[in-house]
C-alpha cells in the first residue's frame, strides 16, 4: 500500500516498475501492485490547478495506464487541509475569452479521467474547490474523509461554467441537488454529498488511505478487459443528452454574454485584491 505521508513524500516516480525518468514538478507519481497512485503535490498553493498541475496529472494518467495500472487513485498528501483550491485563477483568461474552453487543460484532464480506460478514485481529505469538485465528479468514484467539504464556485468569480461540466454534475447528484451547489457557491459537507451521491464512501480520516486501496485492490483484482470495457460503456452511455446545432449556438452566445460581462473581470479583480466582488450584473 503506498503511505504517503505529507512530511517525507517518496521520490517522484517509485513502484515495483521502472516508470522511466519522466520527472515531475507538481505531482508524485507511483505504481505498486497495479494500483497507480497521483498525489497532488502543491500545497505551498493549496494544491491549485494550474495549467502545469493539470498537464502532468493528465500524462500521468496515461505513464500509469502504459505501465500496467489497473486502477489510480488522485489523492493529497496525508492530512491535507485542502485537497485542492481549484483552477488557478491567475491563469484564467482574460475577460472576452471563454474561461473553459475545450482546450482548457482543466478541460482536457477532465476528460483524460473519463476516457482513461481504467477507473480512477479520488481520495479526498480537505476542501476542494471548483474545478477540482469536476476533477472529483469526473472520477470514476469518491472516497471522501468525514471532513471534507465540496465547494462549486464559478458564481463567485462571475464564471458561467460549460454545458459538459454542469452534466457532470447532474448526471451525479440530480439537477435539483447541482443547481443548489451552483446558484449558492457555499461548500457541500461530505455527509451531504455522500447522500447525494456525490460520494461514494465517508470514511474517518485515518482510515480512509486503507479503505481507498483495499477498494483498489478489488478492482486490481477483478478482470482487467471486463472492467475497462465496463467503464468504456458508462462512458459512452452517460455523455450526455443530444442537443441540435441552434441549441449549441445558444448555449454559446449565453455563455458569452458572461465572460465577455463586466462581471466575470470583477470576479477575477476581487479575488486578486482579496476583497469581496462589487456585482453589478453588467
Ligand atoms: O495571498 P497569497 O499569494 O498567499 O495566495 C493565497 C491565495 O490567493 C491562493 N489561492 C489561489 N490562487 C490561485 N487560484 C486559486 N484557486 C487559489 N486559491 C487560493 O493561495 C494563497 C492562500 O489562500 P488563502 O489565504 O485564501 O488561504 P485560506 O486558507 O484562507 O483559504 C483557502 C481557500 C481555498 C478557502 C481560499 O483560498 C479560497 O477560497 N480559494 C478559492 C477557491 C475557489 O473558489 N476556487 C475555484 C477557482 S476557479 C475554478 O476552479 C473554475 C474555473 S470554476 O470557478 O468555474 O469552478
Amino acid at each position: 500500500m503506498n503511505t504517503q505521508n505529507s512530511a517525507t513524500p517518496k521520490p517522484i516516480i517509485e513502484g515495483n516498475d521502472a516508470l522511466g525518468a519522466r520527472k515531475y514538478d507538481l505531482i508524485l507519481v507511483a505504481l505498486e501492485n497495479k494500483i497507480g497512485t497521483l498525489t497532488l503535490y502543491n500545497p505551498s498553493h493549496l494544491n491549485c490547478l494550474n495549467h502545469h498541475l493539470m498537464e502532468e496529472l493528465t500524462e500521468a494518467l496515461g505513464l500509469l495506464e502504459r505501465h500496467g495500472a489497473t486502477v489510480i487513485i488522485i489523492r493529497a498528501t496525508s492530512g491535507s487541509r485542502v485537497w485542492s483550491a481549484g483552477h488557478d485563477i491567475n491563469e484564467l483568461p482574460a475577460p472576452r475569452r471563454d474561461p473553459l474552453s475545450y482546450s482548457d487543460p482543466l478541460e482536457i484532464l477532465l476528460r483524460g479521467v473519463q476516457d482513461c480506460p481504467v477507473p480512477v478514485i479520488a481520495m479526498v481529505e480537505g476542501s476542494v474547490w471548483g474545478g477540482a469538485c469536476d476533477l472529483c465528479c469526473s472520477c470514476d468514484m469518491v472516497i471522501a474523509s468525514d471532513k471534507a467539504t465540496f465547494a462549486m464556485t464559478p458564481a463567485k468569480i462571475g464564471i458561467p461554467y460549460n454545458p459538459s461540466g454542469l452534466m457532470h454534475f447532474v448526471n451525479h447528484i440530480g439537477l435539483n441537488k447541482a443547481k443548489e451547489m451552483f446558484y449558492t457557491a457555499q461548500p457541500v459537507s461530505a455527509q451531504e454529498a455522500h447522500n447525494n451521491g456525490f460520494v461514494n464512501d465517508i470514511v474517518p480520516a485515518d482510515q480512509l488511505e486503507a479503505f481507498t486501496y483495499k477498494r483498489a485492490a478489488h478492482i486490481a483484482a477483478n478482470a482487467p478487459l471486463a472492467v475497462r470495457a465496463i467503464k468504456a460503456q458508462f462512458r459512452l452511455l452517460t455523455r450526455g443528452a443530444l442537443i441540435d446545432a441552434e441549441t449549441a449556438e445558444h448555449i454559446q452566445g449565453i455563455r458569452r454574454s458572461v465572460y465577455d460581462s463586466e462581471d466575470y473581470a470583477e470576479g477575477i479583480r476581487a479575488f486578486k485584491e482579496k476583497r469581496p466582488p462589487q456585482f453589478t450584473g453588467k
